[in-house]
């Protein structure tokens, strides 16, 4: 971290997956009234896929990140089979609905213990805390989860003054504890760490449930057309009885580690943090694609996460989106080191150009310009509007679209903490989001479930069509959009397939919209806003920072792949 004059560097921004640079500029009484959000490196996957087999896309761009580690694979053989206009059979799609619902419950329950806790948790005053206390404490905030004695806290905390005393914190290292903007006391944060490390136990389990249907995890296999895994009840080496309900068990799992765990404590540390309920919130701007089909995709109307955007705060109406209408999403690079073809500022995905051309200072720098390039993320734009993507922006758009399910558990949620809807678009409506989403995903998912055992025990165990597999029964030239809501937001790949091969291929990914610099009109993208206007009580300690940029929960791998086609580092930037 750098601090001059009113400009406070963080880089890189920890505790998130890439490489991701803020700069926020301050007024004199200590207030963000500017800021700089910077992916440090380049993604290449475009560039790689084209003249390849588009059935083999999903293993490239499911290469992009480890972290979302199923959603490109998703989107991008949805993208193929709506360009060579591929029907899946209602299992691939019931298991495909299972694959994202356990990876967004995974991989929000990471986020909120190991890769945002500790920015609302200090992890050393968990030291003075006393374990009955903090056992009351636990009794009280999560009634129904068993490991909550004295004992059970005096261990957790034993171990932790070992660790501290060692002065090697290992996971805990690098934070501002003792900080003042932290408000916890040490029996809450004490249970936090005791659940932090329960969470951490955990997340091994519910992720089985990728290598039941797709082979492995990270990185699951997937099919155009289908899934690749073979139902049969007579085998031992296809999804049988036995591995169905493996399935059945790591969900109910889950459910107890959300319900009993993650929902209760997001609800009791919010509840010591309501001034962040109205910072952070930034654009005001909300889009989701919506996924979860339940019966065809192009049944929009059916999902469970409903499409549409939501604008200027406005709840009382759902503007409807088309991704494949080339005047609603452009990409635009005024601010990012990439070249366009000439009289082009914007293009449509199906159109899109990924060439680098890095114009920035050379590293090591201090500073970078806002007033010329200063990213390797493009400018994504909605009908020319900057919006946010992720949780926040799905459960607007769910409540907004007047789903009864969203409506629930938002309405619960504020009724606990006591605080008005206004209070969604902030730092803290948006960490709230993300856990509200997944009590609704864990019913999902167990639905999604039961869905799948009725269809097997029906008699049907078909997972893919193979119809269109050879080239020789696809069009000669013919594009497609594949999508998904991965657990930070909208994510669309274009494919553009020719004479069998892909010729054009663009990802625009979550953490692009909402990392991406500023347009051209000077508009900033998502991180950006949220961070204007936030006080910060020390420049040398940018923990209100951190706060703010890890409720989106940034992926810079996925916003911006590191190497170019040739494996050459384009631009290294050194970590102070
Ligand atoms: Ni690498 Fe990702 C997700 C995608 S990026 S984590 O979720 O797509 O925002
Ligand atoms: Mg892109």
């Amino acid at each position: 971290m750098v601090v001059t004059k009113n400009r406070v560097v963080v880089d890189p921004v920890t505790r998130i997956e890439g490489h991701l640079r803020v700069e926020a500029l301050l007024d004199d009484k200590g207030v963000i009234h500017d800021a700089l959000s910077t992916g440090t490196m380049w993604r290449g996957i475009e560039v790689i896929l084209r003249g390849r087999d588009p059935r083999d896309a999903w293993a490239f761009t499911e290469r992009i990140c480890g972290v979302c580690t199923t959603v490109h694979a998703l989107a991008s053989i949805r993208a193929v089979e709506d360009a060579l206009a591929i029907r899946i059979p209602a299992n691939a799609n019931i298991i495909r609905n299972i694959m994202f619902l356990t990876q967004m419950v995974q991989d929000h329950v990471i986020h909120f213990y190991h890769l945002h806790a500790l920015d609302w948790v200090d992890v050393v005053s968990a030291l003075s805390a006393d374990p009955k206390a903090t056992s009351e404490l636990a009794e009280t905030v999560s009634p129904r989860w068993p490991k909550s004695s004295p004992g059970y806290f005096a261990d957790v905390h034993a171990t932790l003054k070992k660790f501290v005393e060692s002065g090697q914190l290992g996971i805990f290292a690098n934070a501002y504890w003792g900080h003042p903007a932290y408000k916890l006391p040490p029996e809450a944060n004490l249970m936090a760490v005791a659940h932090y490390l329960e969470a951490l136990k955990w997340q091994k389990e519910l992720i089985k449930i990728h290598t039941v249907f797709g082979g492995k995890n990270p990185h699951p296999n997937y099919l155009v057309g289908g899934m690749p895994c073979a139902i049969d009840l007579e085998s031992d080496n296809a999804i049988n009885v036995e591995r169905l309900q493996l399935v059945r068990e790591k969900i109910l799992e889950a459910k107890e580690i959300v319900e009993q765990l993650y929902v209760p404590d997001l609800l009791a540390i919010a509840s010591f943090y309501g001034d962040w309920a109205s910072i952070g919130g930034g654009l005001g701007n909300y889009m989701a694609y919506g996924d979860l089909p339940q019966k065809h995709i192009e049944d929009v109307d059916g999902f469970l996460f409903p499409r549409g955007v939501v604008l200027g705060k406005n709840l009382g109406e759902v503007l409807p989106l088309d991704p494949k209408n080339p005047d609603e999403i452009q990409e635009q690079i005024a601010h990012s080191w990439y070249r366009y073809p000439a009289g082009k500022d914007a293009l449509h995905p199906f159109e899109g150009v990924t060439e680098p051309h890095y114009t920035g200072p050379k590293p090591p720098y201090r500073a970078l310009d806002e007033n010329s390039a200063y990213s390797w993320l493009k400018t994504p734009r909605w009908k020319g509007h900057a919006v946010e993507v992720g949780p926040l922006a799905r459960m607007l758009v769910g409540y907004a679209s007047g789903r009864a399910d969203f409506k629930q558990v938002v309405d619960d949620a504020l009724g606990a903490l006591k605080v008005p809807a206004t209070a969604l678009f902030s730092t803290l409506g948006r960490t709230a989001a993300r856990g509200l989403e997944t009590q609704l995903c864990i019913h999902w998912l167990m639905a999604e479930y039961d869905r799948l055992i009725a269809n097997v025990k029906a008699g049907d165990w078909n997972t893919a069509n193979t119809e269109r597999w050879e080239p020789a029964t696809w069009p000669k030239d013919c594009k497609g959009f594949g999508f998904t809501e991965a657990p930070r937001g909208a994510l669309g790949h274009w494919i553009h397939i020719q004479d069998e091969k892909i010729a054009n291929y663009q990802c625009v990914v979550p953490s692009t919209w909402n990392a991406s610099p500023r347009d051209a009109k000077g508009q900033h993208g998502a991180y950006e806003a949220a961070l204007i206007g936030t006080p910060m009580a020390d420049p040398e300690k940018p923990v209100e920072i951190l706060r703010t940029i890890h409720s989106f929960d940034p992926c810079l791998a996925c916003a911006s792949h590191v190497f170019g086609p040739d494996g050459r580092k384009l631009a290294e930037v050194v970590v102070r």
